[in-house]
């Protein structure tokens, strides 16, 4: 592998002095709305991608315009927990300088999408003053680590959080490139060690993906992330976490050796292990991680190309003490719980649906509004969910009148009167914003469960949680390769079709047809949820059931992803 030619991100990042690049001198250059091609994949780094508006793209090639740029900003939320004043400050950035949405991610943060590049520093900066920041939030780095978002759920969840925030905190960059270029913070020559100490000076070979999980809710997806822990409770205590490796969701069309697959559980460590354990597998991955080919460089390819036991064994001797064995766990699903709950302090907890996460404002609801007039009265806190929905948190007895009398104003408190597939639905962005986006997500899905919902409804399963997700491309951004029904972006219009995910998270799915128009989508399903609803057993999912009824054939892991198809599945192709 040594002798292969390094992919030329490595390049970048060992010319960057540590992140920096020429990114203060493209910011400066007022010539144009763009960036350097270099200093682009260093803004990941630093929370920001460049894209433009892909509707206007026709419009503007044809007047000989350039294209019209603007910045995604990513918001680091560790656990998803954000306060009501960084709520208010995000609302207000996203109406000042972004489309005047806030975007819940998949990875419980926030986006903002359409700054144009002269605002781009100061809304860095604003974000910073209410104690975010968006350091990390991309590039190839640890990510925002994610955590179950209920802590008032028990000790232990609040416990795990802690856990999780200090795990982000390890491992965040220490280069000070960010504070100078977005902070104005003094610039300081320091010495290689102390630039770096765990990611060195190319940082690793690209992106990685923590998650913490505490059964049995698998609400963060832990099979689709590079490290996962889940909490094992016992006697009402945590007695630590199983470790799980080499989740990942991502794959290209056509490329075979690309594909998803679901981590392995390999170890047990004790809670005041997790903060090593994490550091001590970053190193795994950044030591032998695969720096030549960035679509074979997740760590995911690490844990095949070497197998799960050499990892263990590779992670005992960076760790020098050795994982204990894996304990008992269990997962039911992996989706949110809806509607109140009240804790054992007497607050009130609020789940509510966002539709593919985009809080807006639209005439027969105006959510944008309606949460910032909560979060002016509101004296707990907001949790960001995985799955792109949002808790009103800790809401006190004193504020709970009010607070539901805003939601009734403002529509909130229905909204998870909804089928039990479109609670269970996740969708990314894509058009118009993303860039590799090959068809609609976000934009077209609400429309499409509304047809798909006839057909529950005409079955009986209104009420049934059925995960479904969908992508603009097979990158996997909802994660659709774990869902019971997957969709993925082919082409402008159509989409793979994918079935048996397990209802958990827990197993992958199998493409059923390639290339389906999204007019023709309702009607190849509709066979499929009639037999379920005929056919199926006490408690059988639907995952489940598409593979005991010979539907698709099961993936057991991400090897046989492209393997057993059954021959009608390529019959669009
Ligand atoms: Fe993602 C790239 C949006 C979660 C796998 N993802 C992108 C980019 C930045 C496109 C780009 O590189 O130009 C998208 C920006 C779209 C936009 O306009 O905002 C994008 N990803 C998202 C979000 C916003 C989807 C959403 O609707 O919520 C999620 C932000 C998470 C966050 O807050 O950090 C998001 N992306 C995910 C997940 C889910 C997860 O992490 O649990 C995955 C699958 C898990 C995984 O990593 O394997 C995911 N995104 C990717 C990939 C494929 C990586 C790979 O292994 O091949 C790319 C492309 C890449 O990295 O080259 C990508
Ligand atoms: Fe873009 Fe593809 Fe991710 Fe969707 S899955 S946001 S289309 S990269």
């Amino acid at each position: 592998m040594s002798e292969k030619k390094l992919s030329a991100n490595e390049g970048i990042k060992e010319r960057s002095n540590y992140l920096r690049g020429t990114i203060e001198e493209g910011l400066a250059d007022n010539s144009t709305g763009s960036m350097s091609a270099d200093d682009q994949q260093l803004l990941k780094f630093h929370g920001t991608y460049q894209q433009d508006d892909r509707d206007q793209r026709k419009e503007r090639r044809q007047r000989k315009l350039e294209k019209a740029y603007s910045f995604m900003i990513r918001i680091r939320v560790p656990g998803g927990v954000a306060t009501p004043a960084q709520w208010l400050e995000t609302d207000r950035l996203a109406r000042d300088y972004a489309n005047g949405t806030i975007k819940l991610t998949t990875r419980q943060a926030f986006q903002f999408h359409g700054i144009i590049k002269s605002n781009l520093k100061r809304t860095i900066k604003e974000i910073n003053q209410v104690a975010m920041d968006t350091i990390a939030a991309c590039g190839d780095v640890n990510r925002n680590v994610m955590c179950n978002p209920n802590p008032h759920q028990s000790e232990v969840h609040a416990e795990v959080l802690r856990h999780a925030q200090a795990i982000s905190d390890h491992l965040t960059p220490a280069t000070r490139a960010y504070h100078e270029i977005w902070l104005d913070g003094e610039k300081v020559e320091t010495s290689e060690e102390e630039v770096e100490p765990i990611y060195g000076r190319t940082y690793l070979p690209r992106k990685f993906k923590i998650t913490i999980a505490v059964p049995p809710s698998n609400d963060v997806d832990i099979y689709a992330n590079c490290l996962s822990f889940i909490a094992i409770v016992e006697d009402g205590k945590l007695a630590g976490f199983n470790v799980a490796v080499g989740g990942g969701m991502g794959s290209s069309h056509g490329d075979e050796k690309t594909y998803p697959r679901i981590a392995d559980v390999i170890g047990f460590c004790t809670p005041d292990q997790v903060v090593d354990v994490a550091e001590k597998v970053v190193l795994v991955q950044r030591d032998f991680g695969d720096r030549t080919n960035r679509k074979h460089a997740r760590f995911k390819y690490t844990v095949d190309d070497h197998g799960p036991e050499w990892i263990l064994a590779k992670l005992n001797e960076y760790l020098g003490y050795e994982l204990g064995p894996v304990r008992d766990f269990k997962f039911e699903d992996n989706g949110d719980r809806y509607g109140w709950v009240e804790d054992a302090n007497g607050n009130a907890h609020y789940t509510l649906f966002v539709q593919g996460g985009r809080v807006r404002d639209t005439k027969d609801y105006p959510l944008l509004t309606g949460l910032r007039e909560i979060a002016k009265v509101h004296d707990g806190d907001f949790r960001l969910t995985a799955n792109q929905n949002l808790i009103i948190a800790n809401i006190s007895p004193e504020k709970r009148a009010r607070i539901e009398e805003l939601m009734e104003q403002y529509g909130i408190k229905d909204s998870h009167e909804k089928s039990g597939l479109r609670l269970s639905s996740l969708a990314c962005v894509a058009l118009p914003t993303c860039g590799l986006s090959l068809a609609e997500a976000e934009r077209y899905l609400p429309d499409l469960l509304t047809e798909i919902e006839e057909v529950v409804e005409e079955n009986g399963l209104s009420h049934d949680s059925i995960t479904i997700r969908m992508t603009g491309c097979p990158n996997g951004c909802a994660r659709p390769f774990i869902a019971e029904i997957g969709f993925v972006g082919r082409a402008p219009g159509k989409y793979n079709v994918y079935l048996g995910g397990g209802f958990a998270g827990q197993r992958l799915s199998k493409l059923y047809r390639e290339s389906v128009p999204g007019g023709e989508i309702k009607e190849l399903l509709a066979p499929v949820i009639s037999r379920y609803a005929k056919e199926r057993e006490d408690g059988e999912r639907f995952g489940d059931f598409c593979i005991r009824a010979g539907i698709v054939a099961e993936t057991i892991q991400g090897g046989d992803f492209h393997k057993n198809l059954k021959p009608e599945a390529l019959k669009a192709r």
